[in-house]
């Protein structure tokens, strides 16, 4: 059976959620991010480079959640990861995929990692305040791609889902969430689908985290 190693509230959920729309058996274990359960040796054994998402499967482990989401496509063809009826849905899914975990996040890990960046502290400040800035143009990106349809390839995919994930962590970080009311409109309709909510419920999380304060 596939086991997919996450975190409450991290990048993972958004393989979670894939997962979980899919219809397919799997095994949820928690690695606990603020307990440092990915540091712990066992963990590493999973994912060397110590992160979360990773998908155990009959064939290895799996990491990188784009390379999970697009397995989980493969395999299932369901909505919530990546499209596989069209390759030019597939193509903006992804490309949107490749944005959020290259671009996005990384402004993410300037505010929580700083010294991934560079080990001279005397520079996080302007890593940190960097990081910031560029969230506020990329969530105005966010926000103006959010309205009526789904983000990417006319249906729910996992763009939708990061998108969920950025808007907490957005809120985690002191931003003024109520600025994106198309995002948030966006993600009411996603909040309301049962494969989210029995995610949000498992992982601990409530729904109103990933509305404005
Ligand atoms: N490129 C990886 C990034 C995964 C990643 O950074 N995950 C975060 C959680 S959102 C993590 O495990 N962080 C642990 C750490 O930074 O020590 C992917 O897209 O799957």
């Amino acid at each position: 059976m596939l086991k997919l190693f996450y975190s409450p509230g991290a990048c993972s959920i958004v393989s979670h959620i894939a997962l979980e729309e899919s219809g397919a058996e799997f095994e949820p274990v928690r690695v606990t991010l603020a307990q440092a359960e990915h540091l712990k040796p066992e963990y590493l054994e999973i994912n060397p480079h110590a992160r979360v998402p990773a998908l155990g499967t009959g064939h290895g482990v799996v990491t990188e959640n784009i390379a999970i989401l697009n397995l989980i496509a493969d395999l299932f063809g369901k909505d919530g990861s990546v499209p596989r009826d069209d390759p030019y849905a597939a193509a903006r899914c992804n490309e949107l995929l490749g944005w959020f975990a290259s671009t996005v996040h990384i402004s993410f890990a300037q505010i929580w990692r700083a010294a991934r960046f560079t080990r001279d502290e005397s520079i996080h400040p302007a890593i940190v305040a960097g990081g910031r800035e560029n969230l506020e143009n990329q969530f105005a990106e966010i926000e103006a791609l959010s309205g009526e349809g789904w983000l990417a390839g006319g249906r729910f995919t996992a763009a939708d889902s990061y998108a969920l994930t950025f808007f907490r962590w957005g809120r985690r970080i002191g931003m003024d969430m109520a600025a994106f009311s198309r995002w948030a409109a966006h993600l009411e309709r996603l909040l309301e689908r049962p494969a989210v909510q029995r995610v949000l419920e498992r992982e601990g999380l409530a729904p109103a985290e990933f509305q404005p304060a």
